[in-house]
């Protein structure tokens, strides 16, 4: 009984261990609101660069599961003075940001608004109220053409690409 019993409590701590980690992680993964016929997978910022009080937000992905086009038309959020939809292109080998009115969200696809996706789709938090910090959220209410708006939180996390304007 008792030979038994220390390495096998080890076992099953080391296994709680290993269970409470990947459910932490899935969980801060599995960050989707699913509102009418959209899917919202995480919504997420990074924490703000010095010198600058402007911050991106970014969305990994909104799928449209309806046989309807939709678009984000806006973002709200209580944290910047004001928010707005960018994407960005290369002009002349340099990449530019420019303010677009909204983010089509054709049916049954997927569209990214993460960081480094094709389009240069951002939104724009311009002048933040404190700044961002890793680790830390906010609430943000997204604005959409056919769809009523939805609040969302917006996890601030460190992310490896760096977005440049
Ligand atoms: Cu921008």
């Amino acid at each position: 009984m008792a030979k038994f019993s220390i390495y096998n409590i080890k076992k099953i701590l080391i296994f709680i261990f290993l269970s409470i980690n990947t459910f932490l992680f899935s969980i801060s993964y599995a960050h989707e609101y699913r509102h009418n016929e959209l899917l919202i997978n995480h919504p997420y910022s990074t924490p703000t660069r010095p010198g600058t009080d402007n911050g991106v937000m970014y969305i990994v992905s909104i799928k449209n599961t309806s046989d309807m086009e939709d678009e984000l038309i806006g973002v709200s959020t209580a944290t910047a003075s004001l928010s707005e939809i960018h994407s960005m292109k290369k002009v002349n080998g340099i990449m530019k940001m420019r303010r677009i009115s909204a983010i089509k969200l054709p049916p049954n696809e997927t569209v990214s608004i993460k960081k480094g996706n094709n389009n240069g789709y951002h939104i724009m938090l311009i002048g933040l109220k404190s700044k961002l910090k890793h680790g830390d959220s906010f609430d943000a209410i997204l604005h959409f053409k056919n769809t009523e708006s939805l609040k969302v939180n917006v996890e601030i996390i460190k992310t490896n690409n760096t977005h440049k304007h």
